[in-house]
């Protein structure tokens, strides 16, 4: 699992290994807290030695490394570009089976809110970040018609405990779902190339997400259950029109300089 001092790293350090004993660890710099049980590999994607030296003996990738917001632009190749084709290099030249990455709901971030999208729609990033995890998503493709690969990209909407705003309540993905996600990428039989969202059960959706549930995702977390907390934090938070009217959010607001009247805005 590469990211593993990130935010989703260190979530899913503490349920993987249950799962996943053989757990390999990387990232730039160890977690704080690393134990004498984990595994930990240092690698700086943007090298591309040292990502195929951290794949050496490896059956499947869980790809969470790399920078998780809008950056700039340099960051964001180092990290997201580079680091992303050099991951999948490196995963073809040493063997690996499977990768899971994780991709972003900001692929798709200027649909608007009430359009409800399919993984079959063009993409629209949101950011210079948004625009990195489209190409991620399509050397996955690449990797997996080429070479053969077996891909899973998890457009991840927003990853923690609870829905932490109005917009996260049609985006929340609880960690035990993520497992879930994880699991189908790196353990189903059929997976060739797929485009997941990652999203619990969330009643306000914007997403179709039927072929996740196809290849058996169940998840547990609903995020109406929240309800009254992600309101009450959502109320304290200054209006915003564009961040308000795309999925997206506030990556659409920022550095926004077009006009607002005629905005993008399919059905
Ligand atoms: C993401 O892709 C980011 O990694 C995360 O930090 C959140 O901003 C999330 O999207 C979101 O849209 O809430």
């Amino acid at each position: 699992m590469t990211g593993a001092s990130g935010g989703v790293g260190t979530r899913l350090r503490e349920l993987l290994p249950a799962i996943y004993p053989d757990l390999v660890l990387s990232d730039l710099t160890p977690p704080a807290n690393l134990s004498s049980k984990e595994n930990f590999r240092q690698a700086d994607l943007a090298d591309l030695a040292s990502v195929e030296a951290i794949c050496e003996g490896v059956d499947g990738i869980l790809h969470f490394g790399g920078f998780s917001v809008e950056g700039p632009w340099d960051t964001i190749l180092q990290a997201n570009i580079i680091g992303t084709y050099n991951l999948f290099e490196a995963a073809r030249k040493k063997g690996v089976k499977r990768v899971v990455f994780a991709s972003s709901n900001h692929t798709m971030g200027f649909y608007p809110r009430h359009s409800r999208i399919g993984t079959d729609v063009t993409a629209r990033p949101d950011s210079r970040y948004g625009v990195s995890k489209v190409f991620g998503e399509a050397v996955g493709a690449l990797y997996a018609d080429k070479h053969g690969l077996s891909v899973t990209c998890v457009r991840i909407g927003n990853f923690g405990d609870q829905p932490l705003d109005q917009r996260r309540l049609s985006i929340w993905l609880k960690p035990e779902d993520l497992v879930q996600l994880c699991r189908i990428g790196l353990e189903h039989p059929d997976i060739h190339f797929e485009v997941l969202y990652g999203a619990s059960y969330n009643e306000r959706a914007w997403w179709d997400n039927s072929r996740a549930y196809e290849l058996g995702y169940r998840p547990i977390g609903r995020a109406e259950d929240h309800r009254a907390h992600a309101m009450a934090e959502q109320a304290k938070m200054p209006a915003d029109p564009v961040a308000d009217f795309y999925q997206g959010g506030a990556f659409c607001s920022l550095e926004f300089d077009a006009d607002q009247n005629s905005v993008w805005a399919p059905e």
